[in-house]
Protein backbone atom coordinates (compact mmCIF):
# COMPACT_ATOMS: atom_id res chain seq x y z
CA UNK A 1 0.00 0.00 0.00
CA UNK A 2 1.06 3.48 -0.67
CA UNK A 3 2.91 5.26 2.69
CA UNK A 4 1.49 8.81 3.24
CA UNK A 5 4.13 11.36 4.07
CA UNK A 6 3.63 14.97 5.03
CA UNK A 7 6.22 17.13 4.44
CA UNK A 8 6.17 21.04 6.15
CA UNK A 9 8.61 23.74 4.41
CA UNK A 10 8.71 21.63 0.98
CA UNK A 11 9.19 24.56 -0.93
CA UNK A 12 12.05 25.25 1.03
CA UNK A 13 15.88 23.70 -0.13
CA UNK A 14 15.77 20.53 2.34
CA UNK A 15 11.79 20.07 1.97
CA UNK A 16 12.18 20.05 -1.95
CA UNK A 17 14.89 17.17 -2.37
CA UNK A 18 13.11 15.16 0.27
CA UNK A 19 9.59 15.40 -2.17
CA UNK A 20 12.10 14.21 -4.82
CA UNK A 21 13.43 11.51 -2.56
CA UNK A 22 9.82 10.14 -1.21
CA UNK A 23 7.86 10.31 -4.13
CA UNK A 24 10.89 8.00 -6.34
CA UNK A 25 10.04 5.57 -3.39
CA UNK A 26 6.59 5.61 -4.60
CA UNK A 27 5.41 7.71 -1.31
CA UNK A 28 2.03 10.01 -1.76
CA UNK A 29 3.48 13.47 -0.23
CA UNK A 30 1.58 16.28 1.15
CA UNK A 31 3.47 19.07 0.73
CA UNK A 32 2.71 21.99 3.08
CA UNK A 33 3.77 25.56 2.32
CA UNK A 34 2.98 28.76 3.61
CA UNK A 35 0.82 31.64 2.29
CA UNK A 36 2.61 34.63 -0.13
CA UNK A 37 1.48 36.85 -2.01
CA UNK A 38 4.42 36.03 -4.36
CA UNK A 39 4.22 31.88 -3.96
CA UNK A 40 7.94 30.15 -5.19
CA UNK A 41 7.86 27.09 -6.47
CA UNK A 42 11.09 27.02 -8.21
CA UNK A 43 12.83 24.13 -6.15
CA UNK A 44 9.85 22.26 -6.87
CA UNK A 45 10.06 22.43 -10.82
CA UNK A 46 11.10 18.53 -11.08
CA UNK A 47 8.38 17.11 -9.28
CA UNK A 48 5.15 19.85 -10.05
CA UNK A 49 2.16 18.16 -11.43
CA UNK A 50 3.37 14.79 -10.13
CA UNK A 51 -0.10 12.44 -9.49
CA UNK A 52 1.03 11.40 -6.30
CA UNK A 53 2.06 14.45 -4.71
CA UNK A 54 -0.50 17.20 -3.27
CA UNK A 55 0.43 20.93 -2.41
CA UNK A 56 -1.39 22.24 0.83
CA UNK A 57 -1.31 25.88 2.34
CA UNK A 58 0.13 25.78 5.95
CA UNK A 59 0.71 27.82 9.14
CA UNK A 60 2.80 25.84 11.59
CA UNK A 61 2.03 28.78 14.02
CA UNK A 62 -1.58 28.00 13.76
CA UNK A 63 -3.03 25.39 15.65
CA UNK A 64 -5.81 24.59 14.16
CA UNK A 65 -4.12 24.76 10.53
CA UNK A 66 -2.04 21.64 12.10
CA UNK A 67 -4.51 19.87 13.70
CA UNK A 68 -6.54 19.49 10.64
CA UNK A 69 -3.88 18.20 8.45
CA UNK A 70 -3.41 15.90 10.86
CA UNK A 71 -6.75 14.60 11.10
CA UNK A 72 -7.20 14.85 7.19
CA UNK A 73 -4.38 12.60 6.48
CA UNK A 74 -3.04 10.68 9.24
CA UNK A 75 0.01 10.25 7.58
CA UNK A 76 2.54 7.56 7.99
CA UNK A 77 5.45 9.92 8.08
CA UNK A 78 5.64 13.44 9.01
CA UNK A 79 8.76 15.58 8.64
CA UNK A 80 9.07 19.04 10.23
CA UNK A 81 11.26 21.18 7.93
CA UNK A 82 9.42 24.38 8.10
CA UNK A 83 11.09 26.81 10.25
CA UNK A 84 12.80 30.17 10.24
CA UNK A 85 16.25 29.04 9.28
CA UNK A 86 18.40 31.84 9.31
CA UNK A 87 20.42 32.22 12.71
CA UNK A 88 21.21 36.15 11.87
CA UNK A 89 17.61 36.87 11.15
CA UNK A 90 16.55 35.31 14.81
CA UNK A 91 18.35 37.92 16.36
CA UNK A 92 16.34 40.81 15.18
CA UNK A 93 13.06 38.46 15.34
CA UNK A 94 13.62 36.50 18.69
CA UNK A 95 9.77 35.99 19.08
CA UNK A 96 8.80 35.34 15.46
CA UNK A 97 11.61 32.64 15.16
CA UNK A 98 10.64 31.03 18.76
CA UNK A 99 6.51 30.37 17.35
CA UNK A 100 7.63 28.99 14.27
CA UNK A 101 11.16 26.99 15.84
CA UNK A 102 9.39 25.86 19.19
CA UNK A 103 5.74 26.81 19.58
CA UNK A 104 4.98 25.32 15.97
CA UNK A 105 6.49 22.09 16.92
CA UNK A 106 4.50 21.48 20.15
CA UNK A 107 1.15 22.17 17.80
CA UNK A 108 2.62 19.04 15.68
CA UNK A 109 2.99 16.71 18.45
CA UNK A 110 0.17 17.70 20.10
CA UNK A 111 -1.88 16.73 17.30
CA UNK A 112 -0.31 13.71 16.77
CA UNK A 113 -0.72 12.45 20.42
CA UNK A 114 -4.13 13.29 20.04
CA UNK A 115 -5.28 12.69 16.51
CA UNK A 116 -2.62 9.89 14.87
CA UNK A 117 -0.32 8.22 17.49
CA UNK A 118 1.11 5.92 14.92
CA UNK A 119 2.79 9.02 12.79
CA UNK A 120 6.25 8.64 13.09
CA UNK A 121 7.76 12.59 12.92
CA UNK A 122 10.95 13.77 12.11
CA UNK A 123 12.14 16.73 13.57
CA UNK A 124 14.81 19.32 11.71
CA UNK A 125 17.03 20.28 14.66
CA UNK A 126 20.50 21.12 14.15
CA UNK A 127 24.09 21.39 15.42
CA UNK A 128 23.31 25.16 15.82
CA UNK A 129 22.50 23.76 19.36
CA UNK A 130 25.93 22.99 20.20
CA UNK A 131 26.89 26.23 20.04
CA UNK A 132 30.41 27.28 21.32
CA UNK A 133 30.22 23.29 22.78
CA UNK A 134 32.34 20.52 21.35
CA UNK A 135 34.31 17.51 22.93
CA UNK A 136 37.61 16.35 22.00
CA UNK A 137 38.59 13.13 20.66
CA UNK A 138 41.90 11.17 21.62
CA UNK A 139 44.09 12.71 19.16
CA UNK A 140 42.84 16.24 20.58
CA UNK A 141 40.70 17.06 18.12
CA UNK A 142 37.48 19.08 18.37
CA UNK A 143 34.12 17.60 17.45
CA UNK A 144 30.24 17.61 18.75
CA UNK A 145 28.13 14.17 18.44
CA UNK A 146 24.92 13.00 20.52
CA UNK A 147 26.90 13.09 23.94
CA UNK A 148 28.22 16.52 23.40
CA UNK A 149 25.92 19.63 25.45
CA UNK A 150 24.35 21.39 23.97
CA UNK A 151 24.91 25.66 25.11
CA UNK A 152 22.93 27.20 21.99
CA UNK A 153 24.29 31.07 20.89
CA UNK A 154 21.22 32.39 19.64
CA UNK A 155 17.48 32.57 19.46
CA UNK A 156 17.10 30.25 16.36
CA UNK A 157 19.54 27.92 18.53
CA UNK A 158 17.43 27.91 22.01
CA UNK A 159 14.09 27.92 20.08
CA UNK A 160 15.25 24.52 18.25
CA UNK A 161 16.93 23.08 21.49
CA UNK A 162 13.31 23.84 23.07
CA UNK A 163 11.54 21.57 20.55
CA UNK A 164 14.77 19.07 20.51
CA UNK A 165 13.61 18.33 23.96
CA UNK A 166 10.22 18.66 23.36
CA UNK A 167 10.47 15.86 20.60
CA UNK A 168 12.30 13.15 23.42
CA UNK A 169 9.69 14.39 26.18
CA UNK A 170 7.09 13.35 23.87
CA UNK A 171 9.07 10.06 22.53
CA UNK A 172 9.50 9.01 26.60
CA UNK A 173 6.06 9.94 27.79
CA UNK A 174 3.71 9.04 25.37
CA UNK A 175 6.08 6.46 23.19
CA UNK A 176 5.64 8.58 20.04
CA UNK A 177 7.66 7.49 17.27
CA UNK A 178 9.10 10.88 17.24
CA UNK A 179 13.07 11.66 16.31
CA UNK A 180 14.92 14.44 15.64
CA UNK A 181 18.12 14.71 13.30
CA UNK A 182 20.59 16.94 14.45
CA UNK A 183 22.43 18.03 11.21
CA UNK A 184 25.49 20.10 10.18
CA UNK A 185 24.85 22.65 7.40
CA UNK A 186 24.09 21.62 4.47
CA UNK A 187 24.33 23.19 1.08
CA UNK A 188 23.60 22.91 -2.19
CA UNK A 189 22.03 24.90 -5.43
CA UNK A 190 18.92 25.37 -3.86
CA UNK A 191 20.25 27.05 -0.67
CA UNK A 192 18.40 30.33 -0.02
CA UNK A 193 21.01 33.00 -1.13
CA UNK A 194 21.28 35.00 2.41
CA UNK A 195 23.25 32.04 3.65
CA UNK A 196 27.18 32.39 3.13
CA UNK A 197 27.67 29.51 0.51
CA UNK A 198 25.19 30.60 -1.80
CA UNK A 199 25.80 34.41 -1.31
CA UNK A 200 29.23 33.96 -2.90
CA UNK A 201 28.57 31.49 -5.63
CA UNK A 202 25.27 33.94 -6.33
CA UNK A 203 27.79 36.40 -6.62
CA UNK A 204 30.24 34.34 -8.68
CA UNK A 205 27.85 33.39 -10.94
CA UNK A 206 26.76 37.08 -11.66
CA UNK A 207 30.48 37.86 -11.72
CA UNK A 208 31.12 35.47 -14.38
CA UNK A 209 28.30 36.53 -16.86
CA UNK A 210 29.03 39.73 -16.47
CA UNK A 211 25.74 41.00 -15.00
CA UNK A 212 28.46 42.73 -12.17
CA UNK A 213 31.56 44.27 -11.87
CA UNK A 214 34.21 44.06 -10.14
CA UNK A 215 33.06 47.31 -8.50
CA UNK A 216 30.23 45.30 -6.67
CA UNK A 217 32.03 43.98 -3.92
CA UNK A 218 31.18 40.50 -2.29
CA UNK A 219 30.34 42.09 1.38
CA UNK A 220 30.97 39.35 3.72
CA UNK A 221 31.26 38.91 7.89
CA UNK A 222 33.12 36.33 9.85
CA UNK A 223 35.40 34.51 7.16
CA UNK A 224 36.97 32.73 10.12
CA UNK A 225 34.05 30.45 11.87
CA UNK A 226 34.61 26.97 10.28
CA UNK A 227 31.53 24.77 9.46
CA UNK A 228 31.13 21.12 8.68
CA UNK A 229 29.34 21.42 4.96
CA UNK A 230 27.40 18.47 3.29
CA UNK A 231 25.33 18.22 0.26
CA UNK A 232 21.54 18.80 0.89
CA UNK A 233 21.32 15.73 -1.39
CA UNK A 234 22.98 13.45 1.12
CA UNK A 235 21.05 14.90 4.19
CA UNK A 236 17.67 14.09 3.17
CA UNK A 237 18.17 10.99 2.59
CA UNK A 238 19.10 10.26 6.89
CA UNK A 239 16.32 12.34 7.33
CA UNK A 240 13.99 9.02 5.48
CA UNK A 241 16.33 6.64 6.99
CA UNK A 242 15.46 7.94 10.57
CA UNK A 243 12.11 7.23 10.18
CA UNK A 244 12.80 3.43 8.72
CA UNK A 245 14.43 2.03 12.09
CA UNK A 246 12.68 -0.39 14.62
CA UNK A 247 13.44 2.12 17.38
CA UNK A 248 13.15 5.92 17.34
CA UNK A 249 16.44 7.77 18.14
CA UNK A 250 18.35 10.78 17.84
CA UNK A 251 21.33 11.02 15.16
CA UNK A 252 23.69 13.62 14.32
CA UNK A 253 24.40 14.02 10.68
CA UNK A 254 27.75 15.13 9.40
CA UNK A 255 30.73 15.13 7.08
CA UNK A 256 33.03 15.17 9.89
CA UNK A 257 35.17 17.50 8.04
CA UNK A 258 35.57 21.35 9.04
CA UNK A 259 36.24 23.95 6.18
CA UNK A 260 36.61 28.39 7.57
CA UNK A 261 34.62 30.36 5.42
CA UNK A 262 37.61 31.79 3.71
CA UNK A 263 38.24 27.95 2.54
CA UNK A 264 35.07 28.51 1.24
CA UNK A 265 35.32 31.63 -0.48
CA UNK A 266 38.60 30.94 -1.54
CA UNK A 267 38.02 27.46 -3.23
CA UNK A 268 34.74 28.91 -4.60
CA UNK A 269 36.63 31.85 -6.31
CA UNK A 270 39.71 29.47 -7.06
CA UNK A 271 37.19 27.64 -9.63
CA UNK A 272 36.48 30.39 -11.56
CA UNK A 273 40.31 31.70 -11.67
CA UNK A 274 39.66 34.72 -9.82
CA UNK A 275 41.38 35.46 -6.27
CA UNK A 276 38.88 36.23 -3.34
CA UNK A 277 41.01 39.17 -2.07
CA UNK A 278 40.04 41.38 -5.24
CA UNK A 279 36.53 41.16 -4.23
CA UNK A 280 35.34 40.21 -1.00
CA UNK A 281 34.91 43.13 1.75
CA UNK A 282 34.64 42.71 5.38
CA UNK A 283 31.24 44.24 6.26
CA UNK A 284 30.38 44.70 10.47
CA UNK A 285 27.16 44.65 9.13
CA UNK A 286 27.18 40.71 8.34
CA UNK A 287 28.56 40.03 12.06
CA UNK A 288 26.26 38.51 14.82
CA UNK A 289 25.86 39.49 18.35
CA UNK A 290 27.28 36.26 19.13
CA UNK A 291 28.38 33.68 16.51
CA UNK A 292 29.35 29.65 16.36
CA UNK A 293 32.94 29.16 16.03
CA UNK A 294 33.70 25.61 15.31
CA UNK A 295 31.32 22.92 14.09
CA UNK A 296 32.43 19.27 13.03
CA UNK A 297 30.58 16.84 13.66
CA UNK A 298 30.83 12.76 14.67
CA UNK A 299 28.57 10.92 12.83
CA UNK A 300 29.46 7.58 13.85
CA UNK A 301 26.43 6.40 15.38
CA UNK A 302 24.19 7.18 11.97
CA UNK A 303 27.00 5.05 10.30
CA UNK A 304 27.16 2.20 12.73
CA UNK A 305 22.87 1.98 13.00
CA UNK A 306 21.46 3.49 10.22
CA UNK A 307 24.07 2.82 7.52
CA UNK A 308 24.14 6.11 6.32
CA UNK A 309 27.44 8.12 5.15
CA UNK A 310 27.45 11.21 2.86
CA UNK A 311 28.34 10.74 -0.31
CA UNK A 312 29.14 14.36 -1.86
CA UNK A 313 32.69 15.53 -0.71
CA UNK A 314 33.23 19.71 -0.10
CA UNK A 315 35.18 20.10 -3.21
CA UNK A 316 31.92 18.17 -5.40
CA UNK A 317 29.50 20.51 -3.10
CA UNK A 318 31.60 24.11 -3.82
CA UNK A 319 31.44 22.61 -7.54
CA UNK A 320 28.09 22.03 -7.49
CA UNK A 321 27.03 25.21 -6.50
CA UNK A 322 29.70 27.53 -8.49
CA UNK A 323 28.67 25.62 -11.69
CA UNK A 324 24.88 25.64 -10.94
CA UNK A 325 25.09 29.38 -10.29
CA UNK A 326 26.93 30.06 -13.60
CA UNK A 327 24.29 28.50 -15.40
CA UNK A 328 21.83 29.94 -13.48
CA UNK A 329 22.30 33.69 -14.29
CA UNK A 330 23.00 32.95 -18.00
CA UNK A 331 19.61 31.61 -18.85
CA UNK A 332 18.84 35.17 -17.06
P1 LIG B 1 14.71 26.74 4.32
O1 LIG B 1 15.20 26.60 2.93
O2 LIG B 1 14.80 28.08 5.00
O3 LIG B 1 13.18 26.27 4.33
C1 LIG B 1 12.34 26.50 5.42
C2 LIG B 1 10.89 26.35 4.96
O4 LIG B 1 10.01 26.58 6.08
C3 LIG B 1 10.46 27.33 3.87
O5 LIG B 1 9.70 26.64 2.90
C4 LIG B 1 9.58 28.32 4.64
O6 LIG B 1 8.63 28.95 3.86
C5 LIG B 1 8.91 27.37 5.62
N1 LIG B 1 8.27 28.07 6.74
C6 LIG B 1 8.80 29.07 7.51
N2 LIG B 1 7.91 29.47 8.42
C7 LIG B 1 6.79 28.72 8.25
C8 LIG B 1 5.53 28.67 8.88
N3 LIG B 1 5.22 29.48 9.91
N4 LIG B 1 4.62 27.76 8.45
C9 LIG B 1 4.92 26.94 7.42
N5 LIG B 1 6.09 26.95 6.76
C10 LIG B 1 7.03 27.83 7.17
O7 LIG B 1 15.43 25.71 5.29
P2 LIG B 1 16.25 24.36 4.91
O8 LIG B 1 17.66 24.71 4.73
O9 LIG B 1 15.50 23.60 3.88
O10 LIG B 1 16.18 23.60 6.31
C11 LIG B 1 15.10 22.72 6.60
C12 LIG B 1 14.99 22.57 8.11
O11 LIG B 1 16.21 22.05 8.62
C13 LIG B 1 14.76 23.86 8.87
O12 LIG B 1 13.93 23.55 9.97
C14 LIG B 1 16.13 24.28 9.35
O13 LIG B 1 16.03 25.07 10.52
C15 LIG B 1 16.74 22.92 9.62
N6 LIG B 1 18.19 22.81 9.48
C16 LIG B 1 18.80 23.23 8.33
C17 LIG B 1 20.16 23.05 8.18
C18 LIG B 1 20.87 23.46 6.91
O14 LIG B 1 22.11 23.55 6.95
N7 LIG B 1 20.16 23.65 5.81
C19 LIG B 1 20.90 22.43 9.20
C20 LIG B 1 20.23 22.00 10.34
C21 LIG B 1 18.87 22.18 10.46
P3 LIG B 1 8.91 30.39 3.20
O15 LIG B 1 9.63 30.09 1.91
O16 LIG B 1 7.57 30.96 3.05
O17 LIG B 1 9.79 31.16 4.15
O1 LIG C 1 26.54 31.19 8.21
C1 LIG C 1 29.44 33.36 8.54
C2 LIG C 1 28.44 33.34 9.68
O2 LIG C 1 24.20 31.81 7.62
C3 LIG C 1 27.68 30.36 8.24
C4 LIG C 1 21.40 27.36 8.80
O3 LIG C 1 21.01 26.43 7.80
O4 LIG C 1 23.31 26.04 9.39
C5 LIG C 1 22.91 27.32 8.96
O5 LIG C 1 23.29 28.32 9.90
C6 LIG C 1 28.86 31.14 8.80
C7 LIG C 1 28.56 31.89 10.11
O6 LIG C 1 24.76 29.42 8.25
C8 LIG C 1 28.42 35.94 6.20
O7 LIG C 1 28.80 34.28 10.69
C9 LIG C 1 30.24 35.33 7.18
O8 LIG C 1 29.65 31.72 10.97
O9 LIG C 1 25.49 30.27 6.09
P1 LIG C 1 25.19 30.72 7.46
P2 LIG C 1 24.68 29.10 9.82
O10 LIG C 1 24.54 30.31 10.62
O11 LIG C 1 25.81 28.18 10.13
C10 LIG C 1 22.76 25.61 10.64
C11 LIG C 1 23.24 24.22 10.93
C12 LIG C 1 21.29 25.77 10.70
O12 LIG C 1 20.59 25.01 11.38
C13 LIG C 1 20.70 27.01 10.11
O13 LIG C 1 19.32 26.82 9.82
O14 LIG C 1 29.21 32.15 7.86
N1 LIG C 1 29.27 34.48 7.59
N2 LIG C 1 29.74 36.25 6.35
C14 LIG C 1 28.12 34.82 6.99
N3 LIG C 1 26.90 34.28 7.04
C15 LIG C 1 25.93 34.85 6.28
N4 LIG C 1 24.68 34.30 6.28
N5 LIG C 1 26.17 35.95 5.51
C16 LIG C 1 27.40 36.54 5.42
O15 LIG C 1 27.59 37.53 4.73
Amino acid sequence: MTKTAVITGVNGQDGSYLAELLLNRGYGVVGLYRRSSSNNFDRLKNVMGHSRLILNEFDLTDPSDVTDTIIKYRPDEFYNLAAQSHVATSFKQPTTTFEIDSIGVINILEAIRKFSGTTRFYQASTSEMFGRNYSINHNGEKYQDEQTSLMPQSPYAVAKLASHRMVQIYRDAYKLYATSGILFNHEGPRRGVNFVTRKITSYIGQLVNNLITKDTKLKLGNLNASRDWGHAQDYVYAMYLMLQQDVADDFVISSGKAYTVRDFVDKAFKLVDLDYNDYVVIDPEFYRPAEVDYLKGDCSKAKKVLGWEPKISFDQLVQDMVSSDIELYKIR
